[in-house]
């Protein structure tokens, strides 16, 4: 999928408007000034990049972006997350392999869709402590980064939970993130969770009625992280019969998966987390299955912890990536 030269686009994305906490939107900048870039090249990518997004323009534009119902930021997190699908995709039409830094999670609307653009029948593994699936009907948080999913897979809860159904016509009607495509790139049956421990009622309810497979921590525990990988994998690959030996793989990594001790400095941090070894053996895993199309890293916030926890985590986010472009234990 990735041509030669193998090239890698970096889309730092410093965008926090999709959750409450100052912070995250400098994770770019200190993932990069860590120096991520040279890291890459050393492992023989072509690096991309040429500073990161700024946004500039459409936050000055929805300086004032009312909530809708609960939704904070719609306008903003929607014009946003539509630039960033423009240059995911425009990265992975030439063939290369977009590397997205964020920046909160409400961005992968627009990695993801990026990707589906490009490769209309790619799989997405979502590493996570969360299930990042609220719709509009059942999210408590009205914070956009816990719905990614739901948007992309064109959802609403009235199916999944039948109270949802009351919710005011007005939001039910509502679509600020009209342009996602309908109907979705995404399909459930192409998307699967590695890392979750944190998952709201209204969000099970919607796993189970839509059939997603998940590999919770319980079953990180149970399998062990290598079978847990090869299940995810046979999962996507079930009912592909494309060209290739595999599905393209979009994987989104938020580093709120890992355990808390591992990285610290994110804003919604879950004990009982992937160990350092575990998240790596993800990223690993994918890259050596030769179908890695896209990488998002997310949720490295530097301004929740003191500053040697901040550089274990930037760090930490930094062999991730590598990881997942295929740094070798030997
Ligand atoms: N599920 C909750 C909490 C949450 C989701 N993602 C993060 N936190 N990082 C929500 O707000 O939707
Ligand atoms: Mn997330
Ligand atoms: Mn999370």
């Amino acid at each position: 999928f990735i041509k030669d030269p193998k090239t890698a686009a970096i889309v730092g994305c410093p965008f926090s408007g999709g959750q409450p906490k100052p912070g995250v939107d400098r994770g770019p900048i200190h993932l990069v000034e860590a120096g991520l870039v040279d890291q890459l090249k050393g492992l023989g990518w072509d690096v991309k990049f040429d500073g990161h997004h700024q946004f500039e323009e459409i936050s000055a534009q929805y300086a004032n972006d009312p909530p809708i119902g609960l939704l904070k930021n719609p306008r903003l997190v929607s014009s946003v997350t539509e630039s960033v699908a423009q240059a995911v995709s425009s990265h992975s039409a030439k063939g290369e392999l977009p590397v997205t830094l964020g920046g909160d999670h409400s961005l992968a609307m627009g990695t993801i869709s990026g990707t589906l653009t490009t490769y209309p029948d790619a799989g997405v593994i979502w590493v996570d402590a969360h299930a990042d699936i609220n719709t509009i009907e059942t999210t408590d948080s009205g914070n956009i980064h816990g719905m990614p999913l739901a948007f992309l897979l064109g959802l609403t809860a009235c199916d999944a939970v039948p109270e949802a159904a009351n919710a005011p016509a007005s939001l039910q009607a509502m679509h600020p993130f009209s342009w996602i495509p309908s109907p979705p790139l995404l399909s459930p049956s192409r998307l699967v969770y590695i890392g979750l421990r944190d998952v709201d009622a209204g969000e099970k309810a919607i796993l189970k009625k839509h059939g997603i497979k998940a590999f919770s921590m319980h079953e990180v525990d149970r399998y062990g992280i290598g079978k847990v990988v090869e299940l995810a994998m046979e999962w996507l690959n079930k009912d592909y019969q494309g060209a290739h030996e595999h599905r393209p793989i979009h994987l989104s990594f938020d580093v709120d998966a890992m355990d808390p001790t591992v990285a610290p400095s994110t804003g919604t941090p879950v004990r009982g987390g992937l160990t350092f070894r575990e998240g790596h053996y993800i990223c690993e895993a994918v890259y050596e299955t030769g179908s890695l199309v896209a990488f998002d890293l997310m949720e490295v916030n530097p301004s929740l912890a003191d500053a040697a926890a901040v550089q274990q985590t930037v760090n930490v986010g930094c062999s991730l990536v590598r990881a997942a472009l295929g740094e070798t234990l030997l």
